[in-house]
């Protein structure tokens, strides 16, 4: 069957030669892999293909501090040594270590992201794929886990121009914890609370990197009850795996009403790979994207991790067919990699026999206690009532504070000369807003409506012309 959806793929073969170092067991390579493996099987041929913009320093510092995107911008293998003191500060070393190209290499993930953000927000495209993209672990200020600028907290920042709600879900076997802190505790220069949510599946527990992620942690502040995780054990398999994820994400879904969907595909959560401890096939993996497409919400996939090179070419490839509701034969094509994929040259890996330490009774409470959470946000001034709040408190005083509605409803105005909103700019904005709830883009209620257009009198009647 061919898809009716329109899916935008970002690929910069510049990306796949970078190196982090013989024993690294990152090996950007896989996205050389993946990506031929995608065109042995002639999926290009179904998709819009574009070679990313590499991400402008400015772009990187819409989260990142800008004195961490200079140094990343300047520091070179051959001169580390004389930067001892900032490469402690930025927590560059073992686990992130300065290579050859990292700068450009942190470019082209990152832009592929705000690309895919951007082609959705101008609805160019339904699904938008960057499997150069999610390194979830980033921090602000400095790098960690293999993990230098936080891609996924740009695009969702970029989503957010356009979109009143965006749900980030994490399945690689590591918390997403880089994206969980962006949004942790504040609105994140969001204006108003709640507009993200993150949720990520992941190993916890015996020291495994990076060590944050209990069921506990659910936000604080602002953020309480917008985070949510979902700690496993051991040899997780893809019956328990999916239909956990299946429970807590429609429900999600129905509670919090995404207008976006960011979706992290690390393939650590594999069974087999180098670093993970999980027991999914890549079927398991791939019915979860295949789960997450079915709700038919502007979708921006990434990668992730992923150690086990050629059956991470392998699980992202089966599912961008999946994205294009394609499947695929499983005898690997001739293909430049080919041989990678020895001795059986086979698409699909088996699941092994390994113990699974999640017990149903451990799943379970687990399960209770994230949906008891999720009675939080049902229970709360709905989000819907919460735009009203915020249209209220944005439009009530200052100047400044109009120009913050602009950047809401009207991303392109964003001035840092503009103080006041001119009647046309105001107009504009309210037409645009209607726009986009006649698309469904926002779920607007007729009380937003009628705030907006009192608002739009007490503007009026304050002088703003
Ligand atoms: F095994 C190694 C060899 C060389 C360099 C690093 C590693 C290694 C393996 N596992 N490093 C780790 C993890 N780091 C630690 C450190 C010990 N320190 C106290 C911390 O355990 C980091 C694992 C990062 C996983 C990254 C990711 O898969 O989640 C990812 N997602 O998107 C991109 C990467
Ligand atoms: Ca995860």
């Amino acid at each position: 069957m061919r898809s009716k959806d329109k899916i935008a793929y970002f690929y910069d073969g510049d990306v796949g030669s970078v190196y982090f170092g013989p024993n690294h067991p990152m090996k950007p390579h896989r996205l050389c892999m993946t990506h031929h493996l995608v065109l042995s099987y002639d999926l290009h041929k179904k998709m819009e293909i574009y070679r990313p913009h590499k991400a402008y320093p400015s772009e990187l510092a819409q989260f990142h501090s800008e004195d961490y995107v200079e140094f990343l911008h300047r520091i070179r293998p051959d001169t580390q040594n004389s930067f001892r003191t900032e490469l402690a500060r930025f927590n560059l070393g073992e686990d992130c270590p300065v290579f050859e190209n990292l700068f450009e290499f942190c470019q082209i993930y990152t832009g592929g992201t705000i690309d895919a953000a951007r082609r959705l927000n101008n609805q160019l495209c339904d699904v938008a794929i960057n499997w150069a993209g999610g390194l979830h672990h980033a921090k602000k200020c400095e790098a960690s886990g293999f993990c230098y600028i936080n891609d996924l907290v740009l695009g969702i920042l970029e989503l957010l121009k356009h979109h009143a709600r965006v749900l980030y879900i994490d399945i690689d076997v590591h918390h997403g914890d880089g994206v969980e802190e962006a949004f942790y505790f504040t609105d994140s220069g969001t204006h108003s609370t709640g507009r993200v949510m993150t949720v990520s599946f992941h190993k916890f527990g015996d020291l495994f990197f990076p060590g944050t992620g209990d069921v506990k942690e659910i936000g604080e502040r602002e953020g309480k009850f917008y985070a949510i995780n979902v700690p496993l054990k051991d040899g997780i398999d893809d019956t328990s795996f999916t239909r956990l994820f299946k429970t807590i994400i429609s429900k999600v879904i129905e509670i919090y009403q995404p207008s976006a969907i960011v979706l992290q595909c690390g393939a650590d959560s594999l069974a087999g790979d180098r670093l993970g401890c999980f027991n999914l096939s890549i079927d398991g993996h791939a019915e979860c994207v295949k789960f997450v497409k079915k709700f038919n919400l502007p979708l921006l996939v990434t990668g992730g991790g992923g150690y086990t090179k050629e059956n991470v070419a392998r699980c992202w490839t089966v599912e961008t067919g999946v994205l294009l509701d394609t499947e695929l034969p499983n005898k690997i094509p001739q293909n430049e990699y080919l041989e990678y994929f020895a001795p059986d040259y086979s698409l699909k890996i088996p699941s092994r026999l390994i113990e699974n330490f999640n017990s149903k009774s451990y799943l379970s409470t687990i399960k209770v206690q994230v949906m008891e959470n999720l009675r939080h946000i049902q229970h709360a001034p709905s989000v819907q009532m919460q735009e009203v709040g915020t249209l209220l408190s944005i439009f009530s005083k200052s100047s400044v504070q109009y120009k913050s509605l602009l950047v809401w409803f009207h991303p392109t105005f964003i001035s840092p000369t503009l103080t006041k909103m001119s009647r046309t700019q105001m107009n504009e904005c309210i037409s645009i807003h209607k726009t986009r709830k006649s698309r469904g883009m926002m779920s607007t209620t007729t009380e937003t409506m009628t705030t907006i257009t009192r608002l739009d009198h007490e503007a009026h009647s304050d002088g703003i012309q």
